[in-house]
């Protein structure tokens, strides 16, 4: 694996695996629980008691070995589980590149949204397998699953983009997403 993160990088190739949505050689991974999510449902006592019952794990981010360093350009695959809290949709917790990169995303497996919120503009994408979403520079991007299966999207980032949460918390996304009878119930964000 070291070979990997020598620098500079030589070419190589990754295998995708479609069934286990893996990536292989591998670089780190990420698993993000209930508790992970502190301040981004809308219904906080919902999340408090999911987070200190069961504290499921919401989802999850694995990745080849490009580094996340300038010019690079890594790969990743986010896997969200499905379920709600208090009746919102099951998400990442969102983030802006602080220096206003762009980003593609790639839907892989079962049905997500992408969406995206520039500071004043809410944008949203339905995410399928073969989709690819393009993110602007500029959008802070959260990523759902309105589905009953797991969903499954790769994203390709410059390496250096870095990731800004804080943004998200203070300015939120523009829109919720809420569990609909039929796709998605996309409310302003209040809160
Ligand atoms: C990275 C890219 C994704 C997310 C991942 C988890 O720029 O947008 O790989 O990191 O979907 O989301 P979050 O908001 O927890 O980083
Ligand atoms: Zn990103």
């Amino acid at each position: 694996m070291s070979d990997y993160y020598s620098q500079p990088l030589m070419p190589f190739a990754i295998t995708f695996d479609q069934e286990k949505l893996a990536l292989t050689p591998e670089g780190p991974t990420l698993t993000r629980r209930m508790s992970d999510l502190e301040g981004l449902f809308l219904d906080g006592d919902s999340w408090k008691a999911a987070a200190q019952g069961d504290n499921p794990v919401v989802y999850s981010v694995v990745s080849s070995p490009v580094p996340e360093l300038d010019r690079e350009l890594p790969q990743s695959i986010t896997t969200i589980q499905p379920g709600n809290t208090g009746g919102e949709l099951w998400m990442t917790k969102g983030h802006q590149h602080p220096n206003h990169q762009g980003e593609i995303y790639l839907g892989l497996k079962g049905t997500g949204g992408l969406l995206m919120f520039d500071g004043e503009r809410t944008e949203w994408i339905d995410m399928v397998p073969g989709t690819i979403g393009y993110i602007p520079p500029g959008w802070a991007h959260r990523s759902i699953n309105v589905g009953a299966d797991p969903y499954s999207f790769l994203a390709v980032y410059p390496g250096g983009a870095g990731h800004d949460y804080g943004w998200v918390l203070e300015h939120g996304m523009g829109k919720r997403a809420f569990t609909a009878d039929s796709g998605v119930d996309l409310r302003p964000y209040e809160g």
